[in-house]
């Protein structure tokens, strides 16, 4: 690690977090857990994939910690490009956020930097990088923070999905930016016309990973018959949202985003990038093999894993649905309720947020400004209470994600209702979504599109208060 890392980080860190590293090296406190960024081969397709990932040193993929622990945690890059790690959906105090060149920058390649900050929720999160086109190598992990919805003896299953294209991310992205030299090119959708519906998937993706795998070779997750289980989804895919479909089997949606929600008992849940679900399953009587798909929105494609009860044995499961899945819609959305809702207050501040852009140039903005780091911060004032008028103005859905504050939804398409409290809200095509949150962690905090190629066209601005 620099020097200038180490103070950089150091600075960030508050008098009571330094009085508990000095426990630590008296031995009454844990260490921090290191998480280290590295590069690894997966088999897709027949064929090996150069990708990155995020492990600690004994092989875990990601952290799953305790709600009463610190979030204590060094991270080491050992890959040869700088990179940095976001904590998504974790309200840290902004330095450790981990956006380059707006929390910090970004850790060199051979050194690390250290995390520390108390956590305030129990949930499901993720963590992965906000450095470049990185987070489509899969440079991403789950983030798991026990507490007290947990239940004794329920077996918990974490499931993380991917898209992959063994195209290099910068080509997919320079292919996208380029879209009328797009008809001589593989991997690549023409573009819709303008005028001709919703514009979904515009990447064409080689494959779609459950925990690193397709359905030509899924995780197949031991299950009891009769038995209690806690799914914990996952969407970390740069471009690709899903429909989670558990085939016959009743799951109960407790939480979405972390946060938790009244529970809703279906068959299928929508998922956009970024977000998650928790899930409650009470498994049938009998051996059986339950299969936990991901369908793609608007698309036959699936990956997904298999939940096997009694030792039933496996069948093949095709990489296509018989059918088309729709676009995804914000019906369960609007019948979401928070549990933990923000106490009832009115808005100090009111930002209108447009989503702007076009497919055709691949331009994508903010109020028509693609970010720039010269692009002002929206004003807030700490104390207040903030609503955001999300309007989509394109023809594409944008899965819009706050940093460093949980947020909650309070308006869709002009009902107003005390929605989900969560961190991403899918925004379809022309959708007016209004979000609330607290000001109450100062700092300078990314607010964007978390299609990853949006993002990297500009559809991100930021919120800056003291
Ligand atoms: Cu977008």
């Amino acid at each position: 690690m620099s020097v200038s890392r180490r103070i950089l980080i150091a600075s960030a860190v508050t008098a009571a977090t330094i009085g508990r590293r000095a426990a630590w090296a008296a031995g009454d406190d844990a260490p921090p857990t290191v998480l280290q960024l590295g590069k690894r081969t997966l088999e897709v397709n027949g064929k090996a994939a150069s990708v990155y990932g995020i492990h600690q040193p004994d092989g875990t993929n990601g952290i799953a910690i305790s709600v009463g622990q610190p979030f204590r945690v060094r991270v080491e890059n050992q890959i040869d490009a700088p990179s940095l790690i976001h904590w998504h959906g974790l309200t840290p105090p902004w330095r450790q956020d981990g956006v380059p060149e707006i929390s910090g920058p970004p850790i060199a390649s051979g050194s690390g930097a250290d995390y520390d900050f108390p956590l305030r929720f129990g949930g499901t999160f993720w963590m992965h990088s906000h450095q470049g086109l990185q987070e489509q190598l899969l440079m991403s992990a789950p983030l798991i923070i026990h507490g007290d919805r947990d239940e004794p003896g329920r077996q918990e299953i974490v499931l993380m999905l991917h898209d992959f294209s063994f195209t290099s991310p910068d080509e997919i992205f320079a292919a996208l930016r380029k879209p009328r030299k797009m008809a001589g090119m593989s991997g690549m959708k023409m573009p819709a016309k303008p005028g001709a519906g919703p514009d979904l998937n515009d990447v064409a993706y080689d494959a779609f990973l459950a925990n690193d795998r397709t359905l030509a070779d899924p995780e197949v997750v031991k299950v009891e018959p009769g038995g209690r289980v806690l799914l914990r989804v996952i969407n970390g895919s740069a471009m690709s949202n899903f429909h989670l479909d558990l085939g016959a089997l009743d799951g109960e949606l407790i939480a979405v985003d972390g946060f938790r929600v009244t529970p809703i008992t279906a068959r299928r849940f929508p998922i956009a990038v970024a977000q998650r679900l928790d899930i409650r399953i009470t498994l049938p009587r009998g051996a059986a093999a339950h299969p936990v798909l991901a369908v793609l929105e608007g698309a036959e494609r699936r990956t997904g894993i298999v939940l096997a009860a009694g030792g039933a044995a496996v069948a093949r499961i095709a990489d296509a649905a018989a059918a088309p899945s729709p676009a995804l819609s914000l019906d369960l959305e609007r019948r979401l309720r928070s549990v933990t809702p923000l106490p009832a207050r009115k808005a100090d501040r009111v930002h209108k947020i447009d989503l702007t852009g076009d497919m055709m140039t691949y331009a994508w903005s903010i109020n028509n400004v693609p970010w720039t780091p010269d692009v002002p911060p929206l004003p807030v004032t700490a104390g207040e209470r903030v609503e955001l008028v999300i309007t989509n103005k394109t023809a594409m859905p944008h899965p819009m994600h706050l940093h460093g504050h949980e947020f909650q939804v309070v308006e869709i398409d002009g009902v107003r209702f005390a929605g989900a409290v969560r961190d991403t809200v899918l925004v379809p095509p022309n959708g007016r979504v209004v979000v609330a949150f607290d000001a109450n962690n100062p700092g300078w905090w990314a607010f964007h599109c978390h299609l990853l190629y949006h993002l990297a066209a500009g559809m991100f601005t930021t919120f800056r208060y003291t």
